[in-house]
């Protein structure tokens, strides 16, 4: 009798200890789980705020730039690129883009709303160079413009109220939002992407950092052909310096005769979109910011971040 008393308590004695061993082993795994996501957080936090670091770089090279000339050229953004590189102890990369090299899709509405017919034209003739139809021209004003009363190939809600959402009715804050709009889509908007922005004011296309579909929509009846043209003539080999005045522009033979005109065109940018790749520890970030260059103040302020796509 004793003897099995022993056995039941040795029996009880080895449960406790598998238990408390359990216990235990579940704690310290739990604890690791919460120091990997604990250092997981950090290296996130630190890979963000090394990518914050990459933009104030940026915008120092944006105010030393305005410091030294007027001008701003394709050399000039390319030298701005920066590799792979090793930065207070993570790892940094990072590009600019002249986002005045594209089109503005809210130049499309002047400042008292009315739809302007020159930045219409050239948006239209935009359109079909990437093989859009250009109705999709009166859908974008309609997605823009306050009122919702449908041009003649536009759209307002009663077309988006069956896609389950409704027109913007403001100016473009995004270019992905013309993935949205009637006649673009998706597809539409991948073709476009390379040549639009949405900037936050009405801004001049600089024709130093626009490529050929861009300057090619500058004028009536050119091909992309002749917009490689323009482009070769522009840059005829590294570095591509561009132009030092628009009407070096302007007065190129191969525009001799076109209905080319000044308005909206420039040499010179205020907007740029950085984009800044970071790694830190097992993280990795990617930042996107719109800078804004006031040239007169020599000031660089970002006036949209995202983490996301532009
Ligand atoms: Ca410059
Ligand atoms: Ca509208």
């Amino acid at each position: 009798m004793k003897r099995r008393q022993q056995g039941v308590a040795l029996i009880m004695v080895i449960m406790v200890v598998a238990v408390i061993t359990i216990a235990v082993a579940e704690l310290v795994s739990r604890q690791q789980v919460d120091i990997r996501r604990a250092g997981n957080l950090f290296d996130q936090d630190r890979a963000y705020l090394l990518a914050l670091a990459g933009e104030d770089v940026a915008r120092g090279w944006l105010v030393r730039d305005i410091e030294q000339n007027t001008v701003d050229n394709l050399n000039e953004v390319e030298v701005s690129r920066i590799p792979r590189t090793p930065f207070e102890g993570g790892f940094i990369s990072g590009w600019a883009e002249d986002m005045q090299g594209r089109f503005n899709l809210n130049n499309l509405l002047a400042a008292d709303g009315s739809v302007d017919p020159l930045a219409r034209k050239r948006f239209g003739r935009l359109l079909r160079l990437v093989g859009l139809d250009l109705s999709a021209v009166d859908a974008v004003i309609d997605w823009m413009d306050k009122n919702s009363d449908e041009l003649p190939d536009g759209a307002e809600d009663s077309y988006y109220s069956g896609q389950g959402y409704s027109a913007a009715n403001r100016l473009f804050t995004s270019p992905s939002e013309l993935a949205l709009v009637k006649g673009i889509g998706f597809k539409g908007y991948q073709a476009l992407a390379p040549y639009v922005s949405a900037l936050p004011e009405r801004t001049a296309i600089n024709v130093n950092t626009a490529p050929d579909l861009v300057l090619a929509a500058l004028v009536e009846g050119f091909s992309k052909e002749d917009g490689e043209e323009l482009v070769q003539a522009r840059d005829p080999e590294p570095p591509n310096e561009g132009f030092s005045s628009l009407d070096d522009f302007i007065v190129l033979p191969k525009l001799a005769g076109t209905d080319i005109v000044e308005t909206d065109l420039d040499i010179a940018s205020s907007y740029f979109l950085v984009t800044v790749n970071t790694e830190w520890g097992r993280a990795r970030a990617q930042l996107y910011s719109l800078l804004k260059r006031d040239a007169a103040k020599k000031t660089v302020v970002s006036v949209m971040r995202g983490q996301g796509a532009y």
